[in-house]
Formats: structure tokens, C-alpha cells, sequence
């Protein structure tokens, strides 16, 4: 797995966060040492996809990447007529999430789309997995992708909604902020490392605050969400659809 450097010389300017080919080369690396528990957030994608599976329906990873969830939710789905479909709108994780798909062998099929998730047709949902991606949308956005994702699902499924989240309270957020900074330090990140992503991802990655992923998930017409898992700024949602 190569490492992430990409930040650990000093720029002169620092570009807004891309999914390009260097970031997509040290991914792996990089999500490991930066999102707190997103490793047992992945095993538990596949727990949840073996939960919830039902007979001829669709299973969507929205934001991909190298197809980390899509993986976990193939090797635990055993229903008939089932399809993953994973979506991400970077060329170089799609290319990357295509090989690492290929590398295993199932009888689930998974369709690999190079997409805009805001446009994807969704529809026949038993799951819908957003780890860490509605954070990279316009705040309109969220809601729109949202309303979709409700609609698709069939009665009895879920959203698994994983983000980078705010919190409301100053003196709470400055201590979560200041936890994870600690979590990437002791993961090996430099102070400029730390410092010169944060100002990369300052225009891009705009996060919402639990309440606020609460309030649209209940717009949208989900009967009942909660908070599953959250490590210092980091937390992952289930939506429910009544069954
Ligand atoms: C994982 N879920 O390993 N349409 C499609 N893809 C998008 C869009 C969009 N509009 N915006 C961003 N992306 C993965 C991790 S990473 C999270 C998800 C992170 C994609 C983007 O190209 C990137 O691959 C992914 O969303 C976010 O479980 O790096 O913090």
C-alpha cells in the first residue's frame, strides 16, 4: 500500500482537494490513518448488507472509491437476483475500484459506474451505502440526493450514511477537532501535513452537524435514523425505510 505524502513538503499554494490519480494511488493509506474507525465501519457495511438483503434488488455505494464497501457488501449477499452498483465521478478510483473488484471472485455483480452521484438513476434499493461522500456535495445538493435515495429504496431498507461531522457546541467541536488532529499525529501525519490538507479540504468539504443530517433524513421521509458509531468528529448514520 503506498503511502500518503502529499502534503508533507511545503507548497507554495495549496490547490483545493481533487480525487486525481495521486490521491487515488495512496487511498487506502490515506482514509486508514485519517477517519477514525473507518475500518469497522466497512465490516459493518457488510453486516448491515446481510441484514438487510432482500431477493431481486439493487445495492448502491455512492462515492466508491476504490470500492471498499461494495467489496464487504459482496462477500456477505447470498439473496437471489441481487446487483451492487457502485458509483463514483473520479476517473482514477473508478479505474482502481474496477481492478480491485476484479481481484475477488463472487456470483454478486457489480456494475462500476463513472457518474455524478446527483444524477444516478437509483431505483429497487434494499441498501444505500454514502460513506464519506454527501460531505463533498453542495450543501442543496445533500437534500435533492437524499429525497432520491428515500425513494429507491424498497419498504424495509436502509441508507448507511457515514460523515465528517460539526457540532454546534464551540467548546465540544474544538475538543473533537483537537482529538482527531491527535488520531492523525499518532497515524504519522506532520503538523503541515495536518495543517496543509485542512486548508486543501477548507473549500470542499463542508460538513453538517448531527442534527442537521437528522432533520433531512426525516424530510426525506425516513421513519427513524440513528447514530450507529462516532469517534471524536467522525460518525456514521443508519436511515430506516418502514418496512
Ligand atoms: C469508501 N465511500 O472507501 N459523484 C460521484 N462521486 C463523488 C462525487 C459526486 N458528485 N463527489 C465526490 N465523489 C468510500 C470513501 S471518499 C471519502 C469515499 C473521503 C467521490 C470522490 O471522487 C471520492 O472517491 C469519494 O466520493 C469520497 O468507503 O475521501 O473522505
Amino acid at each position: 500500500m503506498s503511502k500518503d505524502q502529499i502534503y508533507a513538503e511545503p507548497l507554495a499554494h495549496i490547490q483545493d482537494f481533487r480525487f486525481d490519480e495521486q490521491v487515488a494511488d495512496v487511498f487506502p493509506d490515506m482514509i486508514q490513518r485519517s477517519v477514525p474507525g473507518y475500518q469497522s465501519i466497512i465490516q459493518t457495511i457488510g453486516q448491515l448488507a446481510s441484514r438487510y438483503q432482500q431477493d431481486h434488488s439493487h445495492f448502491y455505494d455512492l462515492g466508491c472509491s476504490l470500492g471498499a464497501a461494495s467489496l464487504a457488501m459482496r462477500r456477505h449477499i447470498n439473496a437471489t437476483g441481487c446487483k451492487i452498483v457502485a458509483v463514483d465521478n473520479s476517473a482514477a478510483m473508478v479505474e482502481r475500484c474496477r481492478r480491485h473488484l476484479e481481484a475477488f471472485r463472487s456470483d454478486v455483480p457489480v456494475e462500476v459506474i463513472e457518474g455524478d452521484i446527483r444524477s444516478t438513476e437509483l431505483s429497487n434499493a434494499a441498501m444505500v451505502v454514502v460513506n464519506f461522500t454527501l460531505q463533498f456535495l453542495a450543501k442543496s445538493d445533500r437534500t435533492a440526493l437524499l429525497n432520491r435515495v428515500f425513494q429507491a429504496l424498497k419498504p424495509g431498507g436502509i441508507l448507511l450514511l457515514s460523515e465528517k461531522i460539526i457540532s454546534p457546541a464551540p467548546c465540544s467541536n474544538q475538543l473533537l477537532v483537537e482529538l482527531h488532529h491527535d488520531f492523525k499525529r499518532a497515524n504519522g501525519y506532520s503538523e503541515l501535513e495536518i495543517s496543509q490538507k485542512r486548508t486543501a479540504l477548507e473549500n470542499v468539504m463542508q460538513p453538517d452537524s448531527i442534527e442537521q443530517h437528522q432533520q433531512r433524513l426525516q424530510a426525506a421521509g425516513f421513519s427513524e435514523s440513528t447514530v450507529w458509531f462516532q469517534c471524536f468528529n467522525f460518525c456514521s448514520m443508519i436511515a430506516f425505510k418502514q418496512p
